[in-house]
């Protein structure tokens, strides 16, 4: 029997009612007095539950959605067996505030989260409702491995002493992560407070992102070390022959090799899952792939067509799949609920000559879709979702528009918890939806990018630029289209996915409802039900 057979999902108002009822079946597992339609269906034994968070994947990228340059074989495989989305959403078209949202169930306008550097102060206030937090007061042992990119520390980070706070003071038990990105100081690895590897007869690390350090060379002065030509953003400190965002010093035993990346995330990810294994376990394993700079593993050169780009795909795919096999040889697999997809949509060039451009072929990143990273436009934030529990998800491709701002709320009705009326006050609880394909998602959800966009079933709308602000054009030269305007922007998406015609003016009070939606959620404090 399918075990969320129920034919609604609790939304806000009933989640207590149903939690009520849980706990009570907790405390007596024969409870079987309830219909078919009650929480009973709930199991009884809490799944582990594993966030696939890939970084800057497009639509398009996975061959499983029409790859053409690169094949993608074990994640093809969790969409074949369970459920991929057609029409999911990260929360906004860049990383920082996705991050943000994801893990607060709260949209990143609400505390201002843009792209970070990379020695920013922590952008999540520690004690403040989070997703890990919420799962480990359900029990669950929570980890983090991979790209953090939401800040550390106060204000002033010791790198050679204690780092915090930061994933430990916000709700995870253990964290493996990149501080920042790929392409930004210090490229060292942390381990819960700690530089890893770091030794005694190291210079101490320092960094800075205003002024020069001279303790490593950088790609201005010194272009010839250089294995990848990078924009004037990127010729800071060189590591590994790449330069980065930013300067350090120091910490020569601790700098991180970018080819290494696949095998030594993986390997803490597999230690966390079979130390925390006794409890039901809560994984944000967040790529570094498939993001700025593009450094495959040996293994990995040259297993696609599209060069640097295609092969950090394939590695990817093969990350996901060792993470699998390892849950199947664990006897885990079939207890935990996998959730596959990225932060945002594509970018060939993001700073670093890596060919993308040039080696593309007929492989289309965005898909069918308008614009990448950063825009408006769709691309910007339809990503690639699937959702892989063997023998608890149906199995088919779903339709129904869904944002990952509903990721708490339904893995905190997966878990149990009840959450409070100040708690992650955007996300619904879609849980239904994601283990159904057949089921609907929430009926509007917003999508954030230098401006702010809104879905209401086909309807997207786009808010326009006040006439005070400045329209960003650096995505053109990396050629993306924003999509920003002065005017306000309507399109239908089931006769215009490539939303080429703008048909605001004729859809006036489709314009000024959608517009009042967005300043309806804008002005909301508490998780009150949306309105009828
Ligand atoms: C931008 C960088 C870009 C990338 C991005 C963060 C430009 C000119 N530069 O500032 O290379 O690092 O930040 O990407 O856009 S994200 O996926 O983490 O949001
Ligand atoms: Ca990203």
């Amino acid at each position: 029997m399918n075990i969320f057979t129920q034919t609604s999902v609790p939304q806000k108002g009933s989640v207590a009612i149903v939690l009520v009822l849980f706990a009570l079946c907790l405390l007596a597992p024969s409870c079987q007095t309830n219909s078919e339609k009650s929480a009973t269906q709930i199991p009884e034994k809490r799944p582990n539950i594993i966030v696939f968070y890939v970084d800057d994947l497009g639509f398009g990228d996975l061959s499983c959605y029409g790859a053409r340059g690169v094949t993608t074989p074990n994640v093809d495989r969790l969409a074949n067996e369970g459920i991929r989305f057609t029409d999911a959403h990260s929360t906004a078209s860049t990383c920082t505030p996705s991050r943000y949202s994801l893990l607060t169930g709260r949209y990143a306008f609400r505390n201002k989260a843009a792209i970070l550097p990379g020695d920013a102060p922590l952008l999540i206030e520690p004690g403040s409702y989070t997703l890990p937090r919420m799962l480990k007061q359900a029990g669950y042992k929570t980890g983090v491995v991979g790209k953090w990119h939401l800040g550390l520390g106060n204000g002033t980070i010791d790198w050679n002493g204690e780092v915090k706070p930061g994933p430990l003071e916000i709700g995870f038990d253990y964290s493996f992560i990149l501080p920042a990105t790929g392409d930004r100081v210090p490229t060292v690895y942390l381990e819960n407070h700690r530089v890893a590897n770091l030794a005694k007869t190291d210079k101490p690390i320092v960094v800075d992102y205003e002024m020069k350090l001279t303790g490593y060379p950088n790609g201005i002065d010194n272009p010839e070390l250089l294995r990848q030509k990078a924009d004037p953003q990127h010729s800071n400190t060189i590591v590994n022959g790449i330069s980065r965002i930013g300067y350090m010093e120091g910490g020569e035993s601790a700098l991180w090799v970018d080819e290494e990346f696949p095998q030594v995330l993986t390997e803490k990810a597999e230690k966390f899952i079979a130390n925390a294994k006794q409890n039901p376990f809560f994984l944000y394993f967040a790529f570094h792939d498939i993001h700025v700079p593009r450094l495959p593993n040996k293994q990995f050169v040259g297993k696609s067509t599209m060069g640097p780009r295609g092969d950090v795909i394939a590695q990817m795919d093969w990350v996901t799949g060792k993470i699998i096999r390892y849950l199947e040889e664990k006897g885990l697999a079939e207890n935990t609920l996998v959730i596959f997809t990225s932060d945002n949509g594509p970018v060939l060039n993001d700073g670093y000559e890596d060919q993308a451009e040039e080696l593309l072929g007929n492989h289309q990143p965005s898909g069918p879709f308008r614009g990448g990273k950063y825009s408006a436009y769709e691309a910007g934030t339809r990503v690639p979702m699937i959702v892989y529990w063997p023998g608890k998800t149906s199995r088919g491709a779903s339709k129904t528009p869904i944002s990952q701002i509903d990721l708490y709320a339904s893995l905190a009705a997966l878990a149990g918890q009840e959450l409070a009326d100040d708690e992650a006050i955007d996300s619904d609880n879609n849980l239904q939806a994601l283990l159904d394909h057949t089921k609907q998602g929430s009926e509007f959800f917003l999508e954030e990018s230098f401006t702010t966009q809104i879905r209401q079933g086909d309807w997207k709308y786009i808010e326009p630029f006040s006439s005070t602000k400045k329209i960003p054009t650096f995505m053109n030269e990396k050629g993306v289209e924003g999509g920003f305007e002065f005017f306000p922007q309507l399109f239908n998406l089931s006769t215009d996915k490539a939303e080429q015609s703008n048909v605001a003016k004729d859809n006036a009070e489709v314009v000024k409802s959608l517009q009042a939606e967005i300043d309806r959620i804008r002005t909301k404090t508490t998780r009150e039900a949306p309105p009828n």
